[in-house]
């Protein structure tokens, strides 16, 4: 099968690093195609990045959908645009935060998120609220690492997020710790040698729940709410859209 994994932000070494971990993840038969937002933020580290991330990420599965991929991955631990993607798609698609939370609660009775900058933290609390997974996620917390610093092999983002992980293991009694950045997919393994404790990248987790719907021949239901965009006209830099 063919597995398109989109990282949402425009910075390509992110891509790159998601993609090799998405496919050390996949089985045998499957292919990983990693692709970059066409346009938007170099990284998602706001209510108004999310917002300004989903235009790209849509084209890229609109484009996809003449590619034949047998399901997506939104990479981005906001899980921007995920329902808006499900409607332009009967294939599954998968967010790396609904993803990394759900496989959290069938190892733990309760798990603690790493993410990035504080102000993110609670775009990931209405996620877990929306996910239904609140009573499990003990906390999210904030290692202080801007989403580019996990690209500079200069900077201690490793430590910190490393450091905060283990304040969630006495701090907050988690017993698994969920990456919460696409950008942190690298970190799984060593951070998990570390710690002691399960610790699940989002990336992974999609990748192999969106591997178990294709070969449980489920995919994006095209009734109700997630059916295909109803006609109509857009206007100005989304004139394209128009159908
Ligand atoms: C992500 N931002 O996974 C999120 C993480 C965050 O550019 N990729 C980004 O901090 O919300």
């Amino acid at each position: 099968m063919r597995i398109c994994v989109i990282n949402p932000n425009t910075t390509t070494s992110m891509t790159d690093k998601i993609g090799d971990a998405a496919q050390r993840a996949a089985s045998p038969g499957t292919e990983i195609v990693a692709l970059t937002s066409p346009s938007g933020p170099e990284s998602i580290e706001s209510h108004f990045d999310e917002s300004l991330s989903v235009p790209g990420l849509l084209e890229l599965i609109r484009q996809g959908e003449a590619e034949g991929y047998d399901g997506y991955v939104i990479a981005c631990f906001g899980d921007p645009g995920l329902l808006a993607a499900r409607e332009l798609t009967s294939k599954p698609v998968v967010g790396i935060a609904e993803a990394a939370m759900r496989i959290a609660s069938l190892i733990s009775t309760h798990f603690s998120v790493v993410t990035t900058l504080s102000r993110t933290i609670v775009i990931a609390e209405h996620l877990a609220r929306q996910y239904g997974v609140e009573h499990l996620c003990r906390r999210i917390r904030a290692a202080d690492v801007a989403v580019l610093e996990l690209e500079d092999p200069a900077s201690d983002s490793y430590k910190r997020v490393r450091d905060e992980a283990q304040r969630a293991l006495v701090e907050d009694g988690a017993g698994a710790i969920v990456l919460g950045c696409g950008g942190m997919a690298d970190l799984a393994r060593c951070l998990s040698e570390d710690l002691g404790v399960p610790v699940i990248d989002g990336v992974s987790a999609a990748v192999k729940l969106v591997e178990a719907l294709v070969e449980l021949r489920l995919g994006t239901s095209k009734v109700g709410d997630l059916a295909y965009p109803l006609p109509k006209r857009f206007t100005g830099q989304l004139a394209y859209l128009s159908h």
